[in-house]
């Protein structure tokens, strides 16, 4: 039989057994038993999209405009084939001069497969090489029309969008969990072109000018000579930067601060930290800075968190970002705008709107939303999207413009640039990720990777080769069209070449201290210890010295306590404080009570405990959109329940909150620590790894549930069934109701020590 034929006989059948194999990874999320893990012998259709992948196809371009085949290398097929289509009859077995022989030289498969694997890596980003994406929509309330004519800011108009979310100064694979700043990146595939906001989550920049971005960059990253510490601000040359240069301190307190250990992408916000420019419809201009909000608020880890899960889970973020995208918890956030008058100061309030180094706190302007973003579909290819994705500050639509500020007129330069040799070329915006979903007529030509087959003979304006075409837009093309992007007239004062900054830029302390004021006690122990922490990691005296110094003019409490903790004197300010009022929309404890949505929570088994009650605590907990993990003494099943962690494979650090459903006794293979930790005469009676789970959670503040059996638990493990967060009670359902509500403000603050202001 004609292969296509068999292939055409098997499709059905196996793509019913192909989606029974897709087991979802989702604990709970239902799922038929696996396909056999069978090579099979005969060609089949390969395996569809994940339920919670898109076909790339779909998502992309036709390449109608480029001339690129969109179904390219899409799919597997059926044969195997070399890299010219030839099929192959064999992949396992180099060509030799007999069995036990040397290979021979013209093994052209050989030879193909292995040259293509050694040009496998292409060089990861310079800045923000860790990271992770996902697609989505972006859909406009219309809230916007009257400041900008952008088609994606109309009512109702749904784009496609590619976020890619990262860490900045670790390589690629480098831990999720560190403390640093989180990228925030969004491609909109707009029905006029591709516009990015190219964000980060923290609204301020370490420099103002961008000439100097190598220097804060290569402070950051590891030093030199051994290479080390790997993704951490915690060493020398860091903070003999950001010590000697003063106008990094505002940035730098955001770092020390919570926000520079997020929970989880979803739950961090994002800033554009520019001002931009918008155009309406009149062609009056506006100034605005972009803001998105996440849904489920903005949380962050604790630092002894963060710490765990860079060794018990690197990928920590990346994976709670597809598996809530699996599990449909899809992460939303609402794109928000303050707005203030394009004066030819452009400065609001006396805030210079030019210093990327100031906030205007949205008590003076409020963040007006604009529209809604969900992210809804995993990458099919890692590699292929999240890799290939060329962000680009200045891939703007029309009605979106730029302003002066120093720092993004840099960033203006350096996008296009960095594509080219991490791309290989300048076709990068032909790679599936980044095609426009719009027709592109650039009469750019040839260069490496070329995908287009272009006709026509005249690449070149003017022409009447091609027929005078593509025609520069205007008045006498449809209205489409006549939306072509157009620079605001912008008027430049008149003035002198100089290498300086204006006078406004020499404040680097005000927003600083009103950050500090801002927070409430329990934020403000985490910047004391943060601080503490990475000084103590250097090692040059002059350099802690020297960063007192800075928080001396932030503030002397801020100053003193990390002082003492690095064993040196506080010094006196050496400017005069300024009080600016605080900003509440600054701390992360105000607002709430936040959504569950894809929240972890651990249940904890014993399998001679109250298994029907978990049975039904696991169904409320997926009901509710959150992810239950259940945590028994051994691996498969407990009862009739799958086991997703073990003793020995679970940490606390992967769990928002614990439900403890039994008290199991110490397992065989907890004896080692038991003795160590107890002592041979002393048999504990719960096992030693949940008291350790529990101790942890109640450490991190989480809610901890008992019920049962479970309350013996709590007690074998020290943990005071009275103590802010933690809720017993004598079934499952009613414990976890209690355990929900304390979920809704991301922690059991008062457990922490300080109080909530
Ligand atoms: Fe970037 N930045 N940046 N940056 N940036 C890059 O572009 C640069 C800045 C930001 O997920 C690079 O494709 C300069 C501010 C994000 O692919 C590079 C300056 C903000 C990402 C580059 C800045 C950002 C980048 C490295 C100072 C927040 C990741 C690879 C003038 C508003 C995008 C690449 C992704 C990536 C240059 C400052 C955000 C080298 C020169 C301010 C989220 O072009």
């Amino acid at each position: 039989k004609d292969v296509a034929d068999k292939v055409a006989d098997a499709a059905e059948s196996v793509v019913e057994k192909a989606t029974d194999a897709l087991t979802p990874q989702i604990p709970g999320a239902p799922g038929p038993a696996p396909a056999p893990l069978k090579e099979p012998t005969e060609p089949v259709p390969p395996l569809p999209p994940k339920p919670d992948q898109a076909a790339p196809q779909a998502r992309t371009a036709t390449g109608a405009d480029t001339g690129a085949d969109p179904h390219v290398r899409t799919q597997q097929g059926a044969h195997l084939t070399t890299a010219t289509g030839v099929k192959l009859r064999d992949t396992d077995h180099s060509l030799k001069a007999g069995s036990r022989g040397p290979t021979l030289l013209q093994d052209h498969h050989l030879r193909e497969k292995i040259t293509h694997f050694d040009h496998e890596r292409i060089p990861e980003r310079v800045v923000h090489a860790r990271g992770s994406g996902a697609h989505g929509y972006f859909e406009a309330y219309g809230t916007a029309e009257s400041i900008c004519h952008a088609a994606v800011f109309e009512k109702g108009e749904t784009t496609p969008v590619f976020v890619r979310f990262s860490t900045v100064l670790g390589n690629r694979g480098s831990m999720d969990t560190a403390r640093d700043t989180r990228g925030f990146a969004t491609k909109f595939y707009t029905r006029e072109g591709n516009w990015d906001l190219v964000a980060n989550n923290i609204p301020v920049f370490f420099i103002q000018d961008g000439i100097k971005f190598p220097d804060i960059i290569h402070a950051g990253k590891p030093h030199p000579d051994r290479e080390i510490p790997q993704a951490q601000s915690a060493h020398d040359t860091f903070w003999d930067f950001v010590s000697l240069h003063t106008e990094a301190q505002h940035h730098t307190i955001w770092n020390m601060s919570d926000r520079g250990i997020p929970r989880s992408y979803r739950m961090m916000e994002g800033f554009g930290v520019h001002t931009f420019r918008l155009v309406n419809a009149e062609g009056v201009t506006s100034l605005v800075k972009f803001h998105w909000k996440p849904k489920l608020g903005v949380h962050s880890l604790t630092w002894e968190e963060a710490q765990m899960l860079g060794g018990v889970d690197p990928d920590f973020h990346r994976r709670d970002l597809a598996d809530a995208i699996e599990s449909g918890a899809f992460p939303e956030w609402e794109l928000g705008v303050q707005v203030f008058e394009d004066n030819p100061e452009q400065v609001f309030e006396g805030i210079d709107l030019l210093d990327p180094t100031k906030i205007v706190p949205e008590e003076l302007a409020p963040v007006q939303p604009i529209g809604r973003l969900v992210l809804n579909k995993n990458t099919t290819n890692f590699f292929a999207e999240t890799e290939q994705i060329a962000f680009h500050a200045g891939h703007l639509v029309p009605g979106i413009d730029v302003t002066d500020d120093p720092l993004l007129q840099t960033r203006l330069f350096s996008y296009v640039d960095t594509q080219l040799s991490r791309l290989g070329g300048p076709n990068y915006n032909q790679l599936p990720i980044n095609r426009p979903h719009t027709e592109v007529n650039d009469m750019f030509r040839d260069g490496f990777h070329q995908h287009a087959v272009h006709s026509g003979v005249a690449p070149y304006k003017p022409n009447t080769l091609d027929g005078g075409c593509p025609f520069a837009a205007g008045a006498d093309l449809s209205e489409e069209q006549t939306k072509a992007f157009t620079d605001a007239a912008v008027r430049v004062a008149e003035s002198t070449k100089v290498r300086e900054n204006p006078v406004s830029y020499d404040d680097h302390y005000s927003q600083t201290r009103q950050f500090w004021l801002s927070m409430s006690p329990v934020e403000k122990e985490h910047i004391i210890r943060a601080y503490t922490f990475e000084l103590g990691k250097c090692y040059e005296q002059a350099i802690k010295e020297r960063q007192l110094q800075a928080l001396a003019n932030i503030d002397p409490v801020l100053c003193a306590e990390v002082a003492t903790g690095l064993g040196l004197p506080a010094p006196e300010p050496t400017v005069p404080l300024t009080d600016l009022a605080p900003s509440p929309a600054l701390s992360q404890l105000t607002g709430g009570p936040w959504p569950g949505d894809g929240r972890m929570v651990g249940i904890v088994v014993d399998p001679d405990g109250d298994l029907d009650g978990v049975t039904e605590v696991r169904t409320a907990i997926l009901a509710a959109g959150m992810v239950p993990l259940i945590f028994a003494p051994h691996g498969g099943k407990v009862g009739g329940l799958d086991v997703q962690r073990t003793f020995a494979t679970g940490r606390s650090v992967e769990v928002d909150a614990v439900l403890v459903a039994g008290s199991p006794v110490p397992a065989p293979d907890a004896r080692p620590l038991r003795e160590e930790k107890a002592g041979a005469a002393d048999t504990p009676t719960l096992d030693p790894r949940v008291t350790m789970l529990l101790e942890e959670c109640f450490r991190h503040a989480k809610a901890i549930g008992a019920w049962g059996a479970g309350v013996d638990a709590l007690a074998a493990a020290g943990i005071a069934t009275d103590a802010p967060g933690v809720v017993t009670g004598s079934a499952g359902a009613e414990v976890l109701t209690e355990v929900q509500t304390l979920m809704g403000t991301h922690r059991a603050w008062e457990r922490l020590g300080a109080p909530v202001a």
